[in-house]
């Protein structure tokens, strides 16, 4: 048996069979600051339901897996220090000793699927770090896109990563592309980037079908969905460069490495752009979250 709990608001969903979209919860717990982590979360779970929706954010605690958060959880975990970030690799283990944890977005898929749940709506993938040719960080997120069905919303890769490999890896994987409305691949804070997408689609029906489409096939992994950061939050990428390169420096002069590295370059990206970085994240997670409503919505139309 799994012990695995629903929130009230996901289980009436699930009798009404309504759309619901997973949200992931290592965002909250290492990718924000509190309190606008928690703020967040909240604004994010409000857009879902604003589009008809149901948001599903993921969590372990006390070695329970939760499939929606009430709100005093959802709190209680963003005030929480030292919360494990919880991946593939790490699920099981916190689940069978009674911790708790935070899912990243491999883990946030492997609770979507056995809930049921299609979609799911975060900021940024895992990926290719950069230097990975000595380093061998790959997030175990790209490797989960390739094996668990469901489709995931980003607003593509952010430049802490090497985006040509990550890219590449995702091809190997078998792991469909997809751009929104636009040709290039979004690159986090910038809508645009020198690189193509592997597949482009303009409206969310379309990415519904291709999800479903996959699973008539038989095919067991996911779509990832690179929706592009609204106009008015963008940071232009010559602007980001140096920030990224100073964090990426002091990440290796620290001894940074494994599940830190990522949560490390999110803070230090955070302070040395003066919070600016945040509010770009927070306008592209709330656009990741309204067009993965909109996915969920037109699935649920081909069930
Ligand atoms: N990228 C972001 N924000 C995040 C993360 C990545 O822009 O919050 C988090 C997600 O939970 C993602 C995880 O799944 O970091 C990847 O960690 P790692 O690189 O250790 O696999
Ligand atoms: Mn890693």
């Amino acid at each position: 048996m799994i012990p695995l709990m629903y929130s009230a608001e996901v289980a009436q969903a699930r009798a009404d069979g309504a759309a619901i979209v997973a949200l992931e919860s290592t965002i909250i717990t290492h990718g924000m600051p509190y309190p606008q982590n928690v703020e967040v979360a909240r604004q994010v779970e409000q857009d879902i339901r604003a589009a008809g929706a149901v948001p599903a954010t993921m969590a372990v605690i006390n070695g329970t897996l939760h499939v929606g958060l009430e709100d005093d959880q959802l709190t209680s975990l963003a005030q929480t220090k030292g919360v494990a970030k919880l991946s593939r690799a790490d699920m099981a283990a916190c689940m069978a000793t009674g911790g708790t944890g935070a899912t990243t977005v491999a883990a946030t898929m492997i609770a979507a699927r056995l809930a049921g749940i299609s979609v799911f709506a975060t900021g940024g993938i895992g990926g290719v770090h950069k230097g990975a040719e000595d380093s061998f960080d790959i997030s175990a997120d790209l490797m989960e896109l390739a094996q668990t069905a469901v489709t995931v919303v980003a607003a593509g890769a952010k430049a802490i990563l090497d985006v040509d490999k990550t890219l590449e890896v995702l091809e190997t994987q078998g792991v469909p592309v997809i751009a929104y409305g636009q040709e290039a691949f979004p690159a986090f804070w910038s809508r645009g980037s020198k690189l193509k997408a592997p597949l482009r689609m303009n409206d969310p029906a379309a990415i519904a079908s291709g999800h479903a489409m996959r699973v008539a096939l038989g095919l067991p992994g996911g779509q990832l969905v690179a929706n592009p950061i609204p106009v008015a939050a963008e940071i232009p990428a010559e602007e980001m460069a140096p920030i990224i390169a100073t964090a990426q420096a002091d990440a290796l002069r620290a001894g940074i490495t494994g599940k830190a590295v990522t949560p490390y370059l999110l803070q230090r990206i955070f302070e040395l752009t003066k919070g600016r970085s945040l509010e770009a994240n927070i306008a592209l997670v709330r656009n990741n979250a309204q067009l993965a409503a909109q996915i969920a919505l037109e699935l649920r139309k081909l069930a």
